[in-house]
Parts: structure tokens; sequence; C-alpha cells
């Protein structure tokens, strides 16, 4: 693994910080390759400090790449522990990249005006943002499970089943090709349900006829995966029909224009205009997609406000959809990888969507 704390030094150094504090959890396995720290302290010079609970003492001495464990005892306040060692390396200028206010205070106060603390949260995902080739392969796994799970779903998926029940099968079969879990909950809303873009599951029974919007995720050693697909359990309406196949188009589109160099909202625009001018954009509700990697929303954000370009490297969701309360939601998303000239997806399945018994 290259030393990914290496490469967070170099930016910060850049940015006129001698030393950064991570206390983000996710943030500090993405740097040491240990999840179970509370703090990891950087000076521009000499060794990191990863700050750890008895509990986690021996694993962390074990599998935290490139710092020095520090073991932070019970009757001892971490922000203490922090500000001391900051003190010590005589740290001007911290950048870090999230402290609760309560942490922000205390730390402050413990400084006394001898070091700047500054927010700095974009120099971590200026490295998170773009995926190395161990990363990818762990995205491919994971969405490669996520197709899976929709193969089951599809096969799964008939009148007389709750959502719950739908829901079950899908994360049994993640599950048995070693998906660590879901990378959130997954949803099975059917009906008018559908039209919640986030309508979780319930013991609701799917009927013959319903829109059901299918949206879930595997997890494989940390990396996530996501994935909608919307199907009709029986024959699709004329209705169904021309609504999905507007959404399916858009996705398509913006799919097209995925390479690096693009805008996020340029591709935001491309699905948003396609459905306005079907005359469905009031229905679709929220943006294009988001980043994806060790968390399931990540920059970069791909909607009408993102300031980003994308860069071979991004993953990113691409999941317009169109929820018409009272009568139903659409929605396909695919977990895509940004190549020089291209994207590609991650997320195998096909797009049917009437199946089933007819
Ligand atoms: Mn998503």
């Amino acid at each position: 693994m290259e030393d990914r704390i290496d490469s967070l030094r170099s930016i910060f150094k850049e940015k006129g910080l001698d030393g950064y504090l991570v206390l983000n959890n996710v943030n500090i396995f993405y740097l040491t390759g240990f999840s179970g720290a509370v703090g990891l302290l950087i000076p521009v010079k000499g060794e990191n400090t990863l700050y750890v609970y008895g509990v986690n003492y021996e694993q962390a001495k074990a599998e935290a790449k490139n710092c020095n464990v520090m073991l932070v005892e019970r009757n001892v306040k971490l922000e203490e522990m922090i500000g001391r060692k900051i003190k010590a390396l005589k740290i001007g200028k911290l950048g870090f990249d999230g402290l609760s206010s309560v942490f922000y205070l205390k730390l402050r106060r413990l400084l006394r005006g001898n070091t700047r603390l500054k927010a700095e949260n974009r120099l971590i995902w200026a490295l998170r943002k773009v995926k190395t080739g161990q990363e990818l392969e762990l995205m491919r796994k994971a969405g490669e499970i996520t197709g899976e799970g929709m193969r089951v779903a599809y096969e799964t998926l008939k009148p007389g089943l709750t959502e719950i029940e739908v829901a079950a099968e899908i994360e049994y079969a993640m599950r048995k090709k070693a998906s660590w879990g879901t990378s959130f909950e997954t949803i099975v809303a059917s009906g008018v349900r559908s039209a919640f873009p986030h309508g979780g599951c319930t013991e609701k029974q799917i009927r013959k006829g319903d829109i059901v919007v299918m949206d879930l995720g595997a997890t494989y050693k940390h990396y996530r995966s996501d994935m909608t697909r919307t199907l009709v359990a029986g024959k699709p309406s004329k209705k169904q029909q021309k609504i999905y196949d507007i959404v399916r188009k858009a996705q398509e589109k913006a799919f097209k224009r995925i390479r690096e160099g693009v805008r996020a909202r340029t591709l935001d625009a491309a699905a948003r205009r396609l459905i306005e001018k079907a005359g469905y954009g009031k229905y679709f509700v929220h943006g294009l997609g988001h980043g994806i990697g060790l968390e399931v929303h990540e920059p970069p954000t791909l909607n009408s406000q993102s300031k980003e370009v994308l860069k071979a490297g991004n993953v990113v969701t691409v999941e317009p959809g169109i929820y018409i309360v009272g009568f139903g939601g659409f929605r396909i998303e695919d977990t895509v990888l940004v190549h020089k000239e291209r994207g590609e997806r991650l997320t195998p399945a096909p797009y049917t969507l009437g199946y089933g018994q007819s």
C-alpha cells in the first residue's frame, strides 16, 4: 500500500500547515488501515501518533501502519493527551478533518493561542476521492456482490410477499457471497411508497402491478456499493413503462458523458434536461448521484450546485429518478468508475421493468 499518511503530509505541508489532526474514524482507517482508533496526529516532521483505548490497543499495534500507537488510559482525557503532544511538537498551524464543537473548544483552551486550528477536511477528500487500484478491486467485488443481490431480488419478487421478505432474501444472498454487511438500509418500496426516495422497507405486501423500487448495496472489506432497479410485479401499465423509459434514458445519457474532466453539474444537467423535456422535471427531487467508497455518500457530489470536476479513479453513483406521490416512483442507479475516456458500471444487473407473472 502506498503510504497515505505521507501523501496527506505532502498536501498539508503545501498548504502551510505544520501538523494535521484526524479524528474521523473512517479517515483514520483510510490513512492507517486500522479502524478502531480515536485520533491520529501527523506532524510535518517526525513520528505519527495513533490514539487508541485499551480494548483495541493490541490490535492497533498489529494492524496500524506508519504510526506510533499510544494507549489512552480511561482516566485520561483524549483532548488533553493530544493537546500536550501538539504543544510538545510546537505545532503552530494545525489542520483538522472535523472536530465536535466541545472537542474544538477544549483543544483551543488547552493550546491558548499557541496553535492555530484550521478546518481542512478537503485535503483528505482530495485523496479519498481518487481510488487506488487496490481500492477499486474491493469496490468491484462489492459491486459484483450487489449484482448478485439484485439477481436474487428479480428472482424473489412476487405479489404476496412483504417488502421486508424481499429485502431479507437480498441481504442473505449478498451475505452468502461474502458481503460484510449492507452499505445502507436496503430499500424495497412498493406501490405508492415507491414515490418516497428513502422509503425503506415495511411489512406491506407487494401487490400485482405495484411499482417496486429496490435500492441495495453490499460492503466488501470496508468498501461500499449502491444500486437501484425499479420493477413492476407483473405486467407494467403503459404509464409505468413510459415513465420508466424516461428514467432509463436519463441514466444512459448521463452515463455516456462520464469521463475525466467532465463537470459534475454537467452530468446532472444532462439527465435533468431529458426528464424536464419529457415533462417530469419537478418529480426529479434529488441530485444525480454521489461519490461512494468507504462511505456510501462521499464527495464528489453530482448535483446542480456541485463545483466538482471528475477525475479518473472517482467512483460515483448515477441515479436519476421520477417520484409521483400517489402513483409511484422510478429510480435506476449504478455505481460507476470514472476512467479517462469513459465510465464503467461496477454494478451489473439487467434493466427490465416488467417481470415475473403477467
Ligand atoms: Mn445512491
